[in-house]
């Protein structure tokens, strides 16, 4: 248990994730001294502090109270099979856990790997997927460069972490089925924890949603002939209740509003032609909905 009355968090030390979850905890506020080389880093503006330990620490100590929060691949929380309670999906370090094939070698299906060997990191939910499939298997536990496995004959197929497929291509394997998509999660001890600490968490999630709100979201600006804000309101669904200001121009006004990030080039044109001009677009800070 983590006696210590500050909040603590786990997060990567060094590696795909240290670097965004930084980022995502500075941009909700959160300010650190230099955490080079250290493992516990105070945090100067909010009663928490960090533990930078290796990803698959993470979900045991979160188990066990130590910290009271994780950040970590769902990859490595799934695995670990820890009690914990997963609070919120992050957005990032997007992956999937898959089965791979050497190519041409006549596996087409799962079925066909009755039997067979495969080399992974991940052989809890590597096994649980073959057993509710009912096909047998042997697994070939390896910490790193699972993909060279089936070159070397070690294994005759692998369940490996996949993002670009760039590896798997490169070492002429080709996915077969995805045991498990992830990305990184924020996850809490189910362990008791006292009402101070409650009270940090809630506010960390708050900030947490208004970010990611923020990230999905844009400002949108244009000028438009004011008898085209009907139209343009039309075209955009979330611009119901756009802020419309009069311009010094005669009948021209300026439309301000919020939009989902991803509809915005798709309504580009339709703006356009509808009359918009000086379209502007700016990324928004935070969003407290
Ligand atoms: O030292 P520590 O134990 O803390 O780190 P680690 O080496 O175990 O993990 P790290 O830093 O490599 O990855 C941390 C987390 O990032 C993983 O648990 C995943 O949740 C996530 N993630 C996202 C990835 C990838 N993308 C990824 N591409 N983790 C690993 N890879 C590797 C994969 O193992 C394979 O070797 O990248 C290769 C495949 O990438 P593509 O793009 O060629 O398909
Ligand atoms: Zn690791």
């Amino acid at each position: 248990m983590n006696n210590n009355s500050s909040l603590r968090i786990a997060i990567q030390k060094g590696g795909r994730l240290s670097e965004k979850t930084l980022n995502l905890l500075e941009n909700i506020g959160l300010e650190f001294d230099n955490y080079k080389n250290r493992i516990l880093v105070p945090c100067r503006n909010y009663d928490v502090e960090l533990l930078l330990i290796r990803d698959d620490d993470i979900p045991e100590y979160v188990q066990d109270g130590i910290c009271e929060l994780g950040f970590v691949g769902h990859n490595v929380t799934a695995e670990s099979k820890a009690d914990v309670t997963g609070l919120r999906a992050l957005g990032f370090g997007k992956c999937r856990l898959s089965v791979a094939v050497p190519k041409n070698n006549g596996i087409k299906t799962l079925k066909d790997l009755d039997g067979c060997r495969i080399a992974t990191s991940y052989p809890v939910l590597t096994r649980d997927h073959f057993e509710k499939q009912g096909i047998r298997i042997k697994t070939i536990e390896i910490s790193g460069a699972v993909e060279i496995a089936p070159t070397l004959n070690v294994a005759d197929a692998i369940a490996d972490i996949v993002s670009t497929g760039g590896t798997l291509k490169t070492n002429g394997l080709v996915e077969l089925e995805t045991i498990l998509n992830s990305q990184a999660e924020l996850i809490q001890t189910n362990q008791p924890i006292d009402a101070h600490k409650s009270e940090l968490i809630e506010k960390l999630l708050s900030r947490i949603g208004a970010r990611q709100q923020a990230e999905k979201s844009r400002y949108i600006m244009m000028n438009a002939p004011s008898g085209a804000v009907e139209r343009i309101c039309d075209i955009i669904p979330s611009l119901k209740s756009p802020t419309v200001l009069p311009l010094a121009e005669n009948d021209m006004v300026a439309i301000h509003s919020v939009i989902p990030t991803d509809r915005f080039w798709e309504v580009m044109e339709e703006l356009k032609s509808a009359g918009a001009s000086g379209i502007v677009i700016l990324p928004i800070e935070n969003m407290i909905v």
